[in-house]
């Protein structure tokens, strides 16, 4: 049997174990990326691993998240992280140069290579046929580090995408229907590669929206072919030169294969609250809508926005809609300024923000009470938008646009004959607002007051006694956990102030309880900590005082983040004890240091007197670096960069 893409590039890149599924393996990290929310703990912890320089071939810190200053927090933030980027080697893209994820898709993005980042949505630099994975700030830090990054090796679950997509049928109605196909959890433990003819039709940026959303089936990544299109791709960003074939073997060896005709789609929404309540747009045809949000990093391209503006050229946006469009980075934006697209949105009423990640987390165009939000984001989680009761429905640029015309919810086919854009051979690219690296190590760290140290934990006990804090269904996000949003976001460097809203929305007295029970243990549903890759979802209860999560299952990056801050991830074998367990009961894990190595620990409820065994499949790695306190502690113990 061939190889897949996917193999290729791990074996590639292997330092460390062997290719065999479900085992962990140890790869070289070529670049990196951080954002401003997850970089400031990020460049902290490469501070504290004590190296003059990063050791990647390419890392970048981008400002795209926290731009909106409501006081000094987050301006102090970027001014720390242009002077780690200074001092470190590493390019800096200034807040107004876009979202990273676009940025690093039209100007740095490589195929072959591997690139890992701190945020869940890394992995949009699959549609360039890198292995693009999303991780915590430390895990970045640790391959900034020079240290290989492990996952388990992954089933590869090809997609076989299969003819030329139906009229108005666009990437997000591609990716929605594969969220309806595989729920948020049916990417755990896979990367999905994408093949087929069908992918022919799709240039560079629409692959990126699919694999954009992979974050939300679960998956570490999702991942298409280097080929004609992203030939072109790089030629029209002036990189001709970073081109290179890299295909499938034709007879690739896959663990599943699933076959979607897209001449057979159609236009397809996310109702509200999870991005895998997929159903056909034409179902729900008629909604009132109060508010369309047009961008986020699945969303937010040249082609996306040329669409939008075609679609609105000459008409008036519904007087019962506030219109809000993102474009994704500087670039898209400059080109439809340029071609006078800008004028068109701008004429029909369209609000402009800044080329940021804006109201997708939460910072700006919070919905009215009860509102309803048309979003061509890619998360619709209760909260998210700011607004409690508000029902977000995430959807194609063209159903959003289309959409935001008649005041409802439309499905873009009304509009007759489709549009075509035509991609400029060449962008107009402008590199201007992105800091080369200046190697200049001895440039100080300017840290304003709100940034305050990393908190340093001890090894783990022997023995865990907590009361159940809290207990949570399934599929809760790392947003319930830990919330984003315009106020909570300048807190990112400052645990000591952020661990305060932990749960907030679900429990309000979550944090208040922890503390003054000397914390506790959560108990949680399946896929525990979807969503974001913030490790302040885990740093900010360990702070609380949580020592360990029984859960029904955990999302990958989720768990990972607790085992780099010493919180110990256990599972229930039978889920059925999960119904047994009540918050305020009293549980106790003992033995750890001799049970856990043979993955035999139980969980005693002291309330009940009952015991519930658990698993972990942890690999012996992960077991060290729980054990000695998290990677931090492991890394400085080891010294052996
Ligand atoms: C998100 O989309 O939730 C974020 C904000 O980009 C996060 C990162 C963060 O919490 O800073 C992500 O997806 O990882
Ligand atoms: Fe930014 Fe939203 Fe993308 Fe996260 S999902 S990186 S908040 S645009």
């Amino acid at each position: 049997m061939g190889q897949s893409l996917t193999h290729k590039i791990i074996e590639a890149h292997l330092i460390d174990g062997e290719m065999l599924k479900g085992k962990e393996v140890g790869i070289r990290i070529d670049q990196t990326l951080t954002q401003d929310a997850t970089g400031t703990l990020a460049y902290l912890e490469f501070e504290a691993m004590g190296l003059s320089a990063v050791k990647t071939e390419l890392s970048v810190s981008y400002i795209d998240h926290n731009t909106l200053q409501t006081g000094f927090e987050n301006a102090d933030d970027h001014r720390f992280l242009q002077s780690a980027a200074q001092k470190y080697g590493i390019f800096f893209s200034r807040a107004g140069n876009g979202i990273c994820h676009q940025v690093h898709l039209e100007r740095f993005s490589k195929p072959g290579k591997t690139l890992l980042g701190s945020d869940s949505h890394t992995p949009t630099c699959g549609g360039m046929g890198m292995l693009a994975i999303g991780a915590g700030g430390l895990d970045v830090a640790a391959a900034m580090a020079g240290y290989p990054y492990f996952i388990k090796m992954p089933e590869v679950l090809n997609i076989r995408l299969r003819n030329k997509p139906a009229d108005w049928v666009a990437a997000k109605d591609i990716i929605l229907e594969v969220l309806r196909i595989l729920t948020v959890k049916g990417g755990v433990g896979k990367i999905i590669e994408y093949t087929g003819d069908g992918a022919l039709h799709l240039d560079v940026p629409e692959r990126a929206t699919i694999t954009n959303m992979g974050a939300e089936l679960g998956a570490t990544s999702s991942i298409f072919p280097c080929d004609g299109v992203t030939k072109k791709f790089l030629h029209a960003q002036g990189r001709a030169q970073d081109y290179i074939e890299l295909l499938p073997d034709t007879n690739a060896d896959y663990d599943q294969t699933i076959d979607i005709l897209l001449d057979k789609l159609v236009p397809m929404v996310a109702l509200p609250h999870m991005p895998d309540r997929v159903v056909r747009v034409s179902e729900k045809q008629g909604i009132p809508i109060d508010q369309v949000f047009i961008g986020s990093c699945t969303n937010s391209s040249y082609a996306d926005l040329m669409r939008v503006a075609h679609i609105l050229k000459g008409k008036r946006v519904d007087p019962s809609v506030s219109l809000v469009i993102a474009p994704g980075s500087k670039q898209v934006m400059h080109n439809l300024a340029a071609n006078g697209a800008l004028a068109e949105l701008i004429n029909a009423g369209a609000r402009i923000l800044e080329c940021a990640c804006g109201p997708c987390v939460g910072i700006g165009q919070a919905p009215p009470t009860k509102g309803v939000s048309l979003r061509t984001s890619n998360r619709n989680f209760e909260g998210r938008s700011g607004t409690a009761d508000a029902e977000v429905y995430l959807v194609s640029c063209e159903t959003a646009a289309v959409s935001a015309l008649s005041g409802k919810l439309t499905d873009p086919r009304i509009l007759g004959e489709k549009i075509t854009v035509k991609i400029p051979e060449k962008f107009t690219v402008d590199d201007g607002m992105i800091i080369p690296p200046t190697g200049k190590k001895d440039t100080q760290l300017i840290m304003g007051p709100n940034i305050k140290p990393i908190p340093g934990f001890e090894p783990m006990k022997d023995v865990i006694r907590g009361e159940v804090l809290i207990k949570v269904s399934d599929n809760i996000t790392t947003d319930h956990i830990m919330p984003a949003g315009a106020k909570i976001l300048p807190l990112r460097s400052n645990i000591p102030a952020i661990s305060e809203h932990v749960f907030e929305a679900i429990d309000s007295t979550f944090a208040e309880r922890s503390k003054s029970s000397g914390g506790g243990i959560i108990v949680g549903g399946y896929n525990y900590g979807q969503g974001s890759s913030r490790e302040h979802a885990a740093l900010a209860p360990k702070y609380l005082g949580v020592n360990a999560i029984v859960a029904k299952s955990f999302a990958r990056i989720h768990m990972q983040n607790l085992i780099n801050f010493g919180i110990l991830p256990i599972v229930f074998v039978n889920s059925k004890h999960y119904d047994d367990v009540n918050e305020g009961d009293i549980l106790v894990i003992e033995n750890i240091i001799r049970l856990i190595e043979q993955d035999g620990l139980v969980v005693l409820n002291t309330v009940k007197n009952r015991q519930y065994p658990v698993k972990h499949n942890l690999s012996k790695r992960q077991i060290k670096v729980l054990l000695e306190g998290g990677l931090l502690q492991y890394i400085k113990n080891k010294q052996h960069i």
